[in-house]
């Protein structure tokens, strides 16, 4: 009987993401979690755990099962058992009961995985050690009282000489603040070691009892702040007969891609556009995945960026998205500005006129000021019809009509 458990931990694999409606991210996805799966077994894990979201979506297509299927025969070949829970992308367990059964359930007939539905096994290494797996599907809200039922009603497991692991994916409060785990309950639950899914970056806590090691890939432009994905290493020792465990991390590299904020505060369109295009032509790198976030106040006209002009000039990268948020702080100040000139700016830059009718409505505009405030012999029936009939006129002109669309 030897005292030293390793464990192998990883989590949300998203086999099958489509990301950016690119089949080519799959297959990123599918390497990801080999180049994971091959670090574990060079390690020599005892067993592993694969803590929920297997695939992206519910309903995989048959080449992410081909996917998930290769990277579990990995560990079936070298006789390491993987432990398996259900997460929130994975098929529901209301549907999996309605159906009878999901994918999840091939891989066990297939005897490449165990799948565990709030409930515990006991496995028995190669050497001769028992450890007791306990896994818990996605519950969300409701997961610390399926947890502390699982727990209370199989109390007497928790005083042998057996470790007791537990898988879990769930959000902790330390990590997502509406939350309803937090670590401390967690730990009062008396489980040697505690395997995470979900969250999607590197968290563990002080006592290294638990363990979140992250996505396998990177799932969304949140979690690019580390270029590196990881996968856990968990050594349980047994030292006066208690349990102890520590957590190595090891990473390794997935796509490259880069994030970048651009807030150009007050400017105009044509430097926004200048500098998102500088921007654009640095970060064109072979095969990245680009995201540039644009923020700022245009103060000379209310244009959006066009995006995909600006986009189709990064010819090396493997995607760019440019996500655009421009206020438009409306008509610039000027000083000593005449009543034509605010006319001009209004007709031009509000009401879209084009430039050769401007003076137009601007000479409509002052006739109906001069009525309006002029004196009452001005105000005489004729004056308003005239002006009447020239405004109707006009509005009924093609100007107005292509100004306004
Ligand atoms: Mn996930």
């Amino acid at each position: 009987m030897v005292d030293e458990i390793k464990i192998g931990q990883m989590s949300d694999l998203h086999l099958g993401y489509r990301q950016y409606g690119k089949f080519d991210r799959v297959t990123d996805f599918y390497g990801a979690a080999k180049n994971a799966s091959e670090l574990l077994i060079e390690n020599e894990v005892d067993f592993v755990v694969v803590a929920g979201d297997i695939f992206h979506r519910a309903r995989p297509y048959p080449i992410d099962q081909r996917h998930a299927i290769k990277i579990f025969s990995l560990f079936q070949r070298r006789g390491i058992p993987v432990y398996a829970i259900r997460g929130n992308h994975d098929a529901s367990y209301a549907w999996s009961e309605r159906q009878g059964g999901n994918e999840l359930h091939v891989f066990e007939d297939l005897e490449l995985v165990t799948l565990l539905e709030d409930e515990y096994r006991e496995c028995e290494l190669s050497s001769g050690q028992i450890v007791r797996i306990w896994g818990m599907g996605y519950h969300g809200n409701t997961a610390m009282k399926k947890l502390n039922q699982l727990v209370e009603s199989n109390k007497e497991l928790f005083d042998d000489d057996i470790p007791n692991v537990l898988i879990l994916h769930e959000f902790l409060d330390n990590l997502v603040k509406s939350a309803k785990l937090n670590e401390y309950s967690l730990d009062l639950l008396g489980f040697d070691f505690i395997s995470i899914g979900h969250y999607h970056g590197w968290w563990i806590n002080d006592s290294q009892s638990i363990c979140s090691s992250g996505s396998t890939e990177h799932v969304s432009a949140a979690e690019w702040d580390e270029p590196e994905r990881s996968v856990a290493l968990i050594t349980l020792r047994k030292e006066s007969s208690k349990w102890n465990p520590s957590i190595e991390r090891i990473k390794y590299r997935v796509r490259p891609k880069i994030r970048k904020k651009l807030d150009f505060g007050v400017t105009t369109i044509d430097e926004v556009k200048a500098g998102v295009l500088k921007t654009v032509e640095e970060l064109d790198k072979e095969d990245t995945i680009v995201r540039i976030d644009v923020t700022g106040t245009l103060s000379d006209s209310p244009s959006t960026l066009n995006v995909g002009e600006i986009s189709s000039h990064a010819t090396n990268v493997f995607h760019i998205s440019i996500d655009s948020d421009l206020d438009y702080a409306g008509l610039p100040i000027r000083e000593n500005i005449t009543d034509t000139e605010i006319m001009e700016d209004v007709f031009k830059e509000r009401f879209g006129i084009p430039e050769s009718s401007v003076d137009d409505w601007v000479g409509l505009a002052k006739s109906m000021k001069e009525l309006l405030i002029g004196s009452k012999d001005e105000r005489n029936e004729a004056t308003q019809l005239d002006l009447l009939y020239k405004f109707t006129e006009k509005v009924s002109n093609e100007d107005l009509e292509e100004g306004t669309k």
